[in-house]
């Protein structure tokens, strides 16, 4: 109980190690290592959220409870195991009404037809309420990339990272394109930010040796070829791109979301990096913890990030 408060400052002193600075996560989101407005969130709250795990579809979700400036949130009808935690400050949730406004399908609660759903009658019916505009970060709406819908282009798969693969934008809002792999199911598809070097321009895999993964559907055999493909399709220009790598380096200390308890908040180190992923090693763990997360993710911060936001962060073990 007399355990000292967690210090930073005393904690990478005593490592002799630095922290992850704040420009690694500023070129990866495009804006501040740490939330610029409070989090006004309330439980109870309903918005409009894309689907962690299916990252084509936005939608309907409740606020179930709150920490610092996390919110966990539950997909409206649907059983809770499938609640999942975001930032409060995350591009990938909405006000309600933002997929009537664009133009883009709200997935309905369990129950409800996409096409007669309306949120707003469902809202009345439930006496629920949605959540204010401005809780959210202003979602800038209008295309700020050089892509454009209907793009190719060549694109890493975030669930088998070694494969790049041919691919389509499929949708945009603001700073960030929406990944599909032509043939594929959209259980592979995923919001990236238009300068990651998740997406790279056509020809980026021969340039570089590497195996491109044709559209599924290519029989065994088949040499997939962009000239011929590219007659019925358009690439994205090449000044579209610009394949940032990630900045993160072994030794750097981060606070990061145990995957395994995503209530948590922990003190880590990154052991390892590729270049799309790090391995984290929770401080004072043992290695089979360690853990490889996309350089990308929303649950990786620079130290401080959880007295900013009034977080618990979790201590090594010692
Ligand atoms: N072996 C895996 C690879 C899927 C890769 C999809 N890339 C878009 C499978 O067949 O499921």
């Amino acid at each position: 109980a007399n355990r000292r408060r967690f210090m930073w400052n005393e904690h990478l002193e005593r490592e002799k190690a630095q922290g992850a600075p704040g420009s690694v996560f500023r070129i990866l989101h495009n804006r501040g290592p740490y939330p610029e407005s409070e989090n006004r969130f309330r439980v109870g709250q309903l918005l409009e959220a894309v689907d962690p795990n299916h990252q084509s579809m936005i939608c309907l979700v409740s606020v179930v409870s709150m920490c610092g400036h996390r919110l966990r949130l539950h997909f409206e009808g649907y059983p809770s195991c499938f609640n999942f935690w975001v930032n409060a400050d995350s591009p990938f949730i909405f006000p309600c009404g933002f997929c009537e406004r664009t133009g883009r399908t709200l997935a309905p609660p369990c129950g409800y037809d996409a096409q007669g759903f309306r949120w707003r009658a469902y809202t009345d019916e439930m006496g629920l309420h949605p959540a204010p505009g401005d809780n959210f970060v202003a979602t800038e709406i209008k295309n700020k990339t050089k892509f454009e819908v209907n793009d190719k282009l060549e694109a890493v798969d975030r669930k088998h990272p070694t494969l790049t693969c041919v691919a389509t934008v499929i949708d945009i809002i603001g700073d960030y394109i929406l990944i599909h792999f032509d043939g594929w199911d959209s259980d592979y598809d995923y919001w990236a930010i238009s300068t990651s070097n998740y997406v790279r321009p056509i020809g980026w895999c021969k340039e570089n040796e590497k195996e491109l993964s044709p559209p599924l559907g290519f029989a065994e055999g088949e040499v997939f070829d962009w000239k011929t493909y590219l007659r019925d399709h358009k690439a994205a220009e090449s000044d579209a791109f610009v394949c940032n790598p990630h900045g993160f380096s072994p030794g750097m200390r981060v606070e990061v979301v145990d995957q395994r308890n995503p209530v948590l908040l922990r003190v880590a180190t990154v052991a390892e990096v590729d270049d799309y992923r790090v391995k984290i090693h929770f401080d004072g763990w043992s290695d089979m913890y360690d853990d490889w997360l996309d350089a990308d993710s929303s649950d990786l911060h620079p130290p401080g990030w959880a007295s900013r936001t009034n977080h618990p962060l979790q201590p090594p073990l010692r």
